[in-house]
């Protein structure tokens, strides 16, 4: 953290956590009763070798505290990550919504934002092929808001009462709990197969969104459709978007299932260093705006949450700004006891009848009961609000309030019937007066029964590698699949997505191919070019460049570095051994890894120094070659000069040397110009043109 942001005013929220905060720096160690204690490593026992004594309550204290630490982790979305941060709206956006925190752009907002993985549990790896959850609270004055939404826009079912059947089908499979955070396996396909509502959501979990390269490149989406309600009660339908200012990218398979056993915490590694070294993670904030009188002029229902609205035909407005700067002080504190609930709402944002939303709105409360141990889990620090509360809620496990008085009662004389309810205009909720008419029934509208239409779509806005991608998806999962009958009912379905798909899928999992294709009735739009990541933003900032150097790297080494650091790069020297290694012209650079701690998995792009004594104390490296071999297979940005081009000539094959993406300069002229050139190679991202 910088000095100007520690000095920076704290937040409602922050103040309110200050009366929580504990630093136990010399301070003298205590039990929970405030006792000083004056032993800590030996048990009281009835000589230096007998039984240890019940009347020790300072251990007894000490080890029931310890053994009751763990709390059950989330039953989806157990592996999260969180920071702090606030919102910001770019302008008042009264006409739409009467919101407080969307009036006012020179209000900052407190927030709190966790992401996470969804099937694995809670010690299992980020860097999984996974849905991934995109949790906002608000702290605004109007009360806490939530958004609990996911880094893809629509839903693999229909209707929560499927919820538990689609979550059991995904987690790992409970005779042997295997596979851990993997949806390649026989109940997932299974219920992909016979759940066909799930096709557009499994073309989505199939392509390169579930490999985010970090929780600051991914979209977020609010999934269902909401209402904003403005001051005169006049509604329109949105759909919550959040765009990352450093565009949406992903990583390649391989590199996902191997940062899975080199950094299994991968994407909170980087969220926590980026805001240590103040690189703020930045999201705007979108609305899509349906108006209510337009809501039967689509062709999908805009209530069935496995539909987007193509931003083609929906545009997303951006209206303000997210930007996370702080860590937290306590992960378990903080990330781990979070709660989030859709129902969270504040005056001016309402539902609509999405009925995958209206289950959730049950199921978020009840969960954090058996979660956090009771009732009273929005008393904990990080889910206080910075409002005030006042009700005559009372009791329960771990209350912590204390309420005076001897009225706990609405209506009430004796307190003037207080606290007191208030009207629309003094901030009350108001839920909006939608007019309901309909019969029971336990149905899905004909409007929700077009699985296959935005399947199609989201296939044909991919560009060439991005289908690529997908199709060995499909290879892979499905041939981790043990039933033959699974993995055929599968391609059975991919053929009503498309039958290219299917034909390329089928072959490599033993499946045949079926010769009807039962094409989906509704016509959409062929193509939505948002949806393709090639069509993001793409910058060097923040981006992670391997140096690879020895001692007597040449005098170019730090230009390039200094080049790289000025467009935002972060770049750290990988070596034969760790500390400061000194080059050509007495300059110094520190080596922050080794061959051995590190792997060219966890960088982006990597340079390899020139100067001869450098080269040669890296080509004795064994694992040198390797590092550059992997770089190149995941298409990422090679430089070298000098004798770094003579070393990376023995790491690749001859006809690689000029392949995309692969920066060298060896002479003096062409030397002037090559760090602009590495820095736009990086800016670049990946060479997707490679033959490997
Ligand atoms: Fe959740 N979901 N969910 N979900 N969900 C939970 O709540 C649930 C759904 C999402 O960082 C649980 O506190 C049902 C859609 C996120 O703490 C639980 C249904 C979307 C998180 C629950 C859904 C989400 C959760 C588990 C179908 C995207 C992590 C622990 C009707 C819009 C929140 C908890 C965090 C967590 C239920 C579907 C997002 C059990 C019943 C759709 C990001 O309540």
């Amino acid at each position: 953290m910088s000095k100007e942001d520690k000095h920076m005013k704290k937040d409602a929220k922050e103040e309110q956590l200050d009366s929580f905060r504990v630093d136990n720096e010399g301070q003298k160690l205590t039990t929970n009763q405030g006792l000083k204690v004056s032993d800590d490593e030996f048990s009281l026992k009835a000589g230096e070798r007998g039984p240890t004594l019940m009347e020790d309550f300072h251990f007894r204290e000490k080890m029931t505290h310890f053994d009751h630490e763990r709390i059950p982790e989330r039953i989806v979305h157990a592996r999260g990550f969180g920071a702090h941060g606030y919102f910001q709206v770019y302008e008042p956006l009264t006409s739409i919504t009467k919101a407080g925190f969307l009036q006012d752009p020179s209000v900052k907002t407190p927030v709190f934002v966790r992401f996470s993985t969804v099937a694995g549990s809670r010690g299992s790896a980020d860097t999984v092929r996974d849905v991934r959850g995109f949790s906002t609270k608000f702290y605004t004055e109007e009360g806490n808001y939530d958004l609990v939404g996911n880094n893809m826009p629509v839903f693999f079912i229909q209707d929560a009462i499927k919820f538990p059947d689609f979550i059991h089908a995904v987690k790992p499979e409970p005779h042997n709990e295997v596979p851990q955070a993997s949806s390649a396996h026989d109940t997932f396909w299974d219920f992909m197969a016979n759940n066909p509502e799930t096709a557009h959501m499994m073309m989505w979990s199939m392509s390169d969104r579930a490999l985010p390269r970090s929780f600051r490149m991914m979209e977020g989406f609010g999934v269902h459709t909401f209402r904003l309600v403005n001051e005169e009660g006049k509604a329109h339908f949105v759909k919550f978007h959040w765009k990352p200012v450093l565009g949406v990218h992903s990583l390649v398979w391989d590199e996902n299932q191997k940062i899975a056993g080199k950094d299994p915490d991968f994407h909170r590694r980087d969220l926590w260093n980026a805001i240590e070294t103040g690189n703020y993670p930045e999201f705007e904030f979108g609305l899509q705006i349906i108006n209510e009188e337009d809501e039967f002029n689509f062709d999908f229902d805009i209530l069935d949450p496995t539909k987007l609205w193509p931003e083609e035909i929906v545009p997303v407005r951006k209206v303000g700004k997210m930007t996370l700067t702080r860590n937290t002080d306590n992960f378990f504190a903080e990330t781990e006891q979070i709660a989030f609930h859709p129902g969270h709402v504040v005056p001016g944002i309402d539902f609509s009848n999405d009925p995958l939303l209206q289950g959730r709105l049950f199921s978020y409360t009840d969960t954090q009961i058996s979660r956090l141990g009771g009732p009273n889990f929005a008393e904990i620090p990080i889910n206080r609000p910075i409002a005030p509360v006042h009700n005559n809620q009372r009791d329960g496990m771990h209350r912590m309030t204390v309420n005076q008085g001897p009225v706990s009662y609405h209506r009430n004389g004796i307190a003037g019937n207080s606290p007191s309810t208030s009207t629309p205009q003094e901030g009350g909720y108001q839920h909006y007066a939608e007019k309901v008419d309909g019969r029971k029934v336990q149905a899905r509208s004909d409007s929700f029964k077009d699985f296959y239409s935005q399947a199609t779509m989201f296939w044909n806005s991919m560009s060439a590698v991005e289908k690529k991608h997908i199709t060995s998806a499909f290879q892979f999962e499905l041939g981790k699949v043990q039933r033959m009958d699974v993995r055929q009912s599968v391609i059975n379905l991919l053929m009503n997505i498309d039958p290219k798909l299917a034909a390329d899928v089928a072959p490599k999992i033993g499946a045949q191919l079926p010769e009807e294709v039962k094409q989906s009735k509704n016509p959409t739009p062929t193509d939505s070019p948002a949806l393709s990541m090639m069509n993001t933003i793409f910058s060097a900032k923040t981006r992670k460049v391997a140096i690879i150097a020895g001692a007597g790297f040449d005098q170019t080494t730090t230009d390039v570095i200094k080049a790289l650091e000025e467009a935002g790069v972060t770049a750290e020297v990988v070596s034969d051994r760790l500390g400061p290694i000194a080059g050509q012209g007495g300059k110094e650079i520190e080596a922050l890894h080794t061959f051995l701690t590190s792997d060219s998995l966890l960088f982006d792009a990597i340079y390899i120094a020139g100067g001869k004594e450098s080269v040669n104390l890296i080509a004795s490296e064994s694992d040198a070659k390797d590092f550059v071999r992997e770089a190149y297979k995941h298409f990422k940005p090679i430089g070298a000069v000098n004798e770094g081009v003579a070393f990376l000539q023995k790491a690749l094959a001859e006809e690689d040397l000029n392949a995309p993406g692969i920066v060298t300069a060896t002479s003096k002229d062409k030397l002037s110009g090559f760090e602009n050139k590495f820095v736009e190679a990086v800016a670049a991202h990946r060479f997707w043109d490679r033959k490997l």
